[in-house]
């Protein structure tokens, strides 16, 4: 088959394919009371793809000093949304920011800090 054919049907299949700078998917998975994610990942464009495999409604917030990221609906039980980050180093607090104190589900162990290193060759 002609080579810019095969491409042109590779494209249309998989769009984002071509892309120059493609980001990376991180699997997140939420329950009682667990964010189940790498806690360290190189700097660079991420997609989290995140599933509440609990039974109670939870989000996912990444946030440092220059960088606040939050999904924008609470995720129900079985729902999975994406939340693209441009994480650069540095240390990230993610969590679950839903309820207050001792009932906020950060307090019960949904929340991890990430590092984000420096990328070395
Ligand atoms: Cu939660």
């Amino acid at each position: 088959m002609n080579a810019i054919l095969a491409s042109v049907i590779a494209m249309l299949l998989f769009p984002g394919s071509w892309q120059i700078n493609p980001e990376k998917v991180v699997e997140v998975t939420l329950t009682e009371w667990k964010i189940d994610m790498p806690t360290t990942l190189p700097p660079g464009l991420y997609n989290f793809k995140i599933t509440n495999a609990g039974h109670h409604s939870h989000t996912l917030k990444i946030k440092n000093k220059g960088l606040e990221r939050k999904l924008q609906k609470d995720l129900k039980p079985g729902e999975t949304s994406e939340l693209k980050v441009n994480l650069k180093p540095g240390v990230y607090r993610v969590n679950c920011p839903i309820g207050f104190g001792p009932f906020g589900h950060s307090d019960k162990g949904m929340e991890l800090q990430l590092n984000v290193g420096k990328i070395t060759r």
